[in-house]
Order: structure tokens, then sequence, then C-alpha cells
């Protein structure tokens, strides 16, 4: 039973006990009614507290359980709610430190609610794709007035407690407490302030109106309109409000639960479900426990103040880490200081930074152009050219000054790990740190395990990816990682799809239709081509049987690398990022053809996403066969963090699974047979082919 049970005088008290979070699982379900049933026989008690154990009043219905028959078994949070409400005794939530969806209408289930200051209330189901679907759309508008309620049923965003206890008219909290500290004795006296009161007050029988009526409600579509492109439940959401204003509260509750139920079984819940629990399963390492010791990082340094340099840099400041930085020039310092001040300046102009703020960040910087200066740091990251040789120089001199225990990471983004942390008489201690630019913005962080490094050392850059607000995805080491290395096929296909007919644009808007935050071509531009060209070029020597497009190729002997020399597949005006077709580059792009002796053919929209989506999967697919990435759910987020995968598809591998691995490999089938593309690539990875015959799924 993950639900406890105490008496303390005439008072008895429910602890919900499910950690991490007390999740309304099956099990906490049962004990809560078991608790009301065991109150209500007992002549003692007058009068009941339902309250949360650890950090949680409760984080709402249990995600992990959703889809599975335990969500469906009886109590479901409805009865256990109903048997809140029916109890012939009063019952008061105690609410602390956060409560949320299930929770939270929970809580609007009982007779009273006390709350601690400092708690996060919220009804977050939104951001799973779905809707609160235990009354808490029916009954939040009842105590915070209907604008109040959509809004946070809307948004999912958390509201501290004080904030809603503030509120004039609010009827959400009978009752403050002074302090976390004093929630359990005030609740144990209101609860037996209120035992005698007859009728006990209940939120659904609150009157629920907007003076606006319609007016405000069509208003409120509007500003959903945005948010619901992709997503169905944000306008959802609105219509089970309105059904609040409109419906008597029983018929409002089963409009909400239907809408519920519809939404549960939606691909895009389904997807957001998915990456909830693959963004938090990402952080944990299967041969790492959660209780290795970590070390201690108070301060970093960052070797190179070029764009990544400074990037990687501000990360640290913004979580009050100091930051040395060094370069072999002054003037190189001085330039990523000033772009450093550059960026922080922008966020100040735009209110998003406060002054005061913005300059003790500052402060925590500092400069050298010593070696020396670094040997304090407890984390050193190299963003340095990407060169072997150069890497060799920079961890040999770290290798010289840095004191033992600092771990040493390398930012490089194809190199091959293992051998750098060869270059060191502490292979242990090394390890990559894989940022993605722009470095401070970009949430995804790749952690390159090299062959000797120590489990404390990924322990502890794990933790501090979280302290920096990284998503951090661990990657064996191969050429590209998990993300580029996957890119490379997907680029392949571009390519291809070129030479067969299709222009940049027609690539990017289908790509681009499905969700990609940009096209192949527009990002191609953004990072600039000249990167790709240069692993290419590795490749011909490295890889003679791999085949290419030559587009790509003849595109950066014109010099076009993207945006950064202001021409690449599309032009740009300067300090614009909006991409406009070339004529020249469509014509290089139809000579080449001609020169190929290739009739272009239509391609259909449908056949580029899948060719693009497919090659992404296959090569994930033999990722996780190589032990490269440790599980599937770490290559959607890897893709959904960093490289504009459409969050409402959950990831290539769960957008596979949502088309059905069956059909995915027949389609490969059919690329194969394209003389145009590469047989070779397209045999599914033996693993895909596995599953997808097996009838299963990546999971
Ligand atoms: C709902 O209630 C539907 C109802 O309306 C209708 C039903 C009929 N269940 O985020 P963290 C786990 S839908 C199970 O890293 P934080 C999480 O997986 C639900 N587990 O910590 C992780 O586990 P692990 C509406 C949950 O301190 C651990 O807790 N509720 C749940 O940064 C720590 O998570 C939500 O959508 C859950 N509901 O933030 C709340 N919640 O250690 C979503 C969390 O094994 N949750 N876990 O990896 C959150 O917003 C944050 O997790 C929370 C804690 C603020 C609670």
């Amino acid at each position: 039973m993950t639900a406890e049970y105490k008496v303390h005088g005439s008072v008895a008290v429910i602890t919900l006990a499910n950690p991490p979070v007390n999740g309304l699982g099956l099990s906490t379900r049962q004990g809560i009614v078991d608790g009301l049933t065991r109150a209500n026989d007992d002549a003692a008690v007058t009068s009941i507290v339902i309250t949360g154990a650890g950090g949680a009043f409760s984080g709402g219905a249990d995600i992990k359980e959703f889809g599975t028959d335990k969500s469906l078994q009886e109590p479901n949070l409805h009865s256990v709610i109903a048997a809140v409400e029916n109890s012939p005794k009063p019952v008061v939530a105690a609410i602390h430190s956060v409560c949320m969806g299930g929770g939270l209408e929970l809580a609007l289930g009982c007779h009273y609610r006390i709350a601690a200051p400092g708690c996060s209330v919220a009804l977050p189901e939104v951001k799973l794709g779905i809707l609160p679907g235990a009354g808490g759309t029916q009954r939040l508008p009842r105590v915070v007035g209907v604008e109040a309620a959509l809004n946070m049923i809307v948004s999912g965003e958390p509201v501290k407690s004080e904030l809603l206890g503030s509120m004039p008219g609010q009827k959400l909290f009978d009752k403050m407490a002074a302090s976390p500290e004093a929630l359990a004795a005030e609740a144990l006296a209101f609860a037996q302030s209120v035992a005698d009161v007859r009728p006990m007050p209940l939120v659904r029988n609150l009157p629920c109106k907007h003076p606006q009526g319609d007016a405000y409600f069509q208003f409120a579509r509007n500003m959903v309109k945005g948010m619901s492109k992709n997503f169905p439940a944000p306008a959802k959401c609105v219509d089970a409000v309105e059904a609040a204003t409109k419906k008597k509260f029983a018929d409002g509750l089963l409009f909400e639960r239907e809408l519920f139920i519809n939404l549960m079984w939606t691909p895009e819940s389904r997807s957001l479900r998915h990456l909830f629990l693959a963004e938090r399963a990402a952080s944990k390492i299967p041969d790492v426990p959660s209780d290795t010791p970590k070390r201690d990082i108070q301060a970093v340094a960052v070797i190179g103040a070029g764009t990544m340099g400074g990037g990687i840099a501000m990360n640290f400041l913004n979580a009050g880490i100091p930051v040395k930085m060094l370069e072999m020039k002054q003037e190189a310092l001085d330039r990523g200081i000033a772009t450093i001040r550059k960026n922080y300046e922008a966020q100040v102009k735009k209110g998003k930074l406060k002054q005061d703020k913005y300059e003790q960040r500052m402060a925590l910087l500092s400069t050298t152009l010593s070696y020396d200066d670094l040997k304090d740091a407890d984390l050193v990251i190299e963003a340095v050219f990407e060169e072997l040789g150069v890497k060799e120089a920079v961890f040999k001199q770290l290798d010289a000054v840095m004191k033992p225990g600092a771990i040493l990471a390398s930012n490089t983004s194809t190199l091959d790990v293992n051998k750098i942390a060869n270059f060191t008489q502490r292979p242990q201690d090394v390890v990559g740190l894989h940022f993605f630019s722009p470095a401070n913005v970009m949430k995804l962080l790749e952690v390159v395990r090299g062959d000797a490094t120590a489990k404390d050392v990924l322990a502890t850059v794990m933790a501090m990816a979280k302290k920096i607000r990284k998503t951090a995805v661990v990657s064996g080491v191969c050429d590209g990682f998990i993300g580029n290395r996957m890119i490379e096929q997907y680029g392949r296909q571009g390519g291809f799809l070129l030479d067969e007919g299709c222009t940049p644009e027609q690539v990017d808007k289908a790509m681009e239709k499905f969700g990609m935050a940009m096209g192949p071509f527009r990002m191609g531009d953004l990072a600039g081509n000249d990167i790709g060209w240069a692993i290419r070029k590795r490749r011909y020597t490295e890889k003679p049987d791999m085949k290419y497009s030559k587009t790509a190729d003849l595109l950066c002997e014109k010099g076009r690398f993207g945006q950064k020399t202001g021409a690449g597949w599309y032009d740009y005006v300067p300090g614009k990022r909006d991409a406009i077709p070339n004529a020249e580059v469509v014509k290089m792009i139809e000579d080449h053809r001609a020169s190929l002796g290739i009739t272009p053919r239509k391609i259909s929209d449908e056949e580029i996403v899948q060719r693009l989506v497919f090659s992404l999967v296959n090569e994930a697919a033999h990722i996780l066969e190589e032990g490269i990435a440790n599980k599937a759910s770490d290559i959607d987020v890897v893709y959904i963090f960093g490289y504009g995968f459409p969050v409402h598809r959950g990831g290539p591998l769960n957008y596979a699974n949502e088309v059905g691995l069956f059909n995915v490999v027949q389609a490969m089938n059919r690329f194969a047979k394209n003389p145009l593309d590469d047989a070779a690539f397209w045999k599914p990875a033996p693993l895909l082919a596995k599953l997808a015959a097996e009838g299963k799924a990546f999971n």
C-alpha cells in the first residue's frame, strides 16, 4: 500500500507515500479509499487530513501507469474523488511542495484545503497532450475564476500557492499555513476546528460564470490557435472550461472525461508522454548507479574563446559557477569577452535578464593566456580547432598542469575520445562534452563516454548538466556520436533527392510541413556547408565505396558556405535569416543531374519525408545495436533537443513505432530498389529487421 494511515487524537491522517512524487497509481488510490473507510468507521475520528510524504503533496496521476490495465482499474481517480466528496466526515487537503494534475484534482474534491507557502500548483496535463481528466477543468474555475483557471489549464504552468492564496475572492485555499514546517500541526488544528461544521462545503456546488461568456471564449480560442498547430489539447481545454460555465456540474464532468479519453489516444499525447519519460530516463546510465559519488565542481575552465567556447562558458556563468577562459592571444580573449557581453546585453535589452544579474555573471568570468592558471579548476572543457593534433597539444598540457581528480573534457563533435584520452596519463578523467551550437541556447549535451571514462566522472557530468539546464544523453565513441552520425545519412538522402528531381526548397518545405524546425538545406546553410564538405572529403578516402551526391561539393566549390557567407543553398540578406531561393543553385543542380544522364521525376512529399526520416531510423538501429546509445528513447531525446525534430512526433524512433516497424522496413525495401539511391544502406539494420518481423517496437 502506498498510502499510510495514522490517527492523531480525533483526526485521521492519510499520507500519500508513493515516491518520488506521490503519483496516484492504483495502490495509492486504493490506499486513500481504504483510509477514508477506516476513518469513517472509527467513531473516535471526527475529521480527516490527506497529505503527501516527502517532497510532494502529489504530482498527479501516475504517468508510468498510463496505457496499462492499472490506470483503468477501480478505484480510478474519479471514484477516489467521489469517495472524498461523499465522506460523512470532513476531509482537509494539507498541500505542500508540489500539487499538480490529479493531485490538485484530489485536493479540489476535499471539503477544505490548507496550503504551505512555496508550493507549486498546476494542472500541467496539456504538456502531456491531454487535459485534466478528473474534474480539474470543472472545479478550478469555481475557486479561482474562469480566466485564471483557463490560463493555468492551457499553459500547464505552475503558480505558487502564496500567489493563488492572495488572489481576491479565491476559494482555492481555506487557509495558508505560516510555513511548510508548520503545515502538519496547522492542518490538524484546522481539521479539528471544522469537525462539526455541517453542511460541508463542496467545490462542485459553487457557481461558475463568466460575465462576457461567448466573447471571452472566442478570444481564448484565438489565443490558443498558435499553440494548437500540432496539438489538439489546448483547444479542448477551452471547450472543457467553457462547459464548466454552461453545463450542469455532472454534465461538465462527463464532457471533460470524454475529451480526456479521446486526447489520451492521440499520437501527439503518446509522443509527449514518451518524451516526458525519455528525458528523465536519459540521465540514468545502466551501469552507473544513482548513488555513485560525484566529484565537486566549484570552478570551471574553458579553452578557446570562440563562438563555442564563449557559449559553453555562459552556461556555467548562468548557473553561478566561476569560469576561467584561456586563449593563445589577448585579442582572441578580448573578442570572446565582447561576444559574451553582447549576448548578455541583448538579453538585458529584451528584458530577459536584469542588469545586476548580468554584472554578477560577468564578475564570475576571468581570463588567462597561461595553462598554469587553470590548474585549480575542477572541470576543464576544450573548445579548440577540430583537429586531432591540436587536441593532442591541448590535452598534453592539461595533463601536465591540472590537479589530480580534475575532469578533462573535450567538446569534439567528431574525433575519437579514446585517442584524446590516451594523450594523457589519466584517461579515466577524460570525457566528451559535445555542446550544440549556439551552446548557451541549445538544450542538448552529448556526453561521450570513452572506454576508460570513470563512472564517477560520468555521474558528475550528468549531475552538472542538470545544474546548467542541459538535457544530457550518453553516447559511446564512434564517428559523429549519436546525433551527427545519423544526420550524415539524412544529408546523403537529401543529396540523392536533388539528383533525382527535387529542389532544395521542395525538400525543405516537405520536412518543415512534417514539423522539422528546418529542412536539411536550410539547416546546412545555418551550420555551414563547409563542415559537411570537410567530413565528405575525409570519407572519400576513408570509405571510397560510400555513395554521395556531388551537388553539395559543387555548391561549396562556389564558396556558398551558407548564412555566414550570405549564400548557400539559398541567398541571405545580411542580418536576416530568411532563405531566398537562388536560380543559379537550381541551375547548378539541373546541370549536374543532366551530366549524370538522369531524367528528373516528380517526387512526392511523402517519399521525401520517409526517405529522410527512415534514414535516421536505420542508422539509429545500428547505433542501438552497437551499444553506442543505451536506449532507443535516448536517440529520440537527442533529435528533439539537438536537431529540431518535431515534438509532436516524439523523436525518430517513436515516430517509426507509430508508423509501425513492419511498414518502415517495407518502405526501406522499396527505396533499396531505386538505382539512384544507396541500396546497401537501405538493408534494414538487423535489430530493426528483427523487431519488425516480431511485430515489436523500439523501446
Ligand atoms: C494527470 O494527473 C491526469 C489527471 O488529470 C486525470 C487522471 C484520470 N507520475 O521531473 P523530475 C517522476 S496527468 C509518475 O525529474 P523535478 C519522474 O518520472 C499527470 N512519475 O523532478 C521522475 O522519475 P525518475 C499530471 C512522475 O523535481 C521523478 O518523478 N502531472 C510524475 O524536476 C522526478 O521528476 C504532471 O504532468 C507523475 N505524475 O519535478 C506532473 N511526475 O526519478 C509532471 C514526476 O524515475 N511532473 N514523476 O526519473 C512534473 O512536472 C515534475 O516531475 C515535478 C517534479 C514538478 C513533479
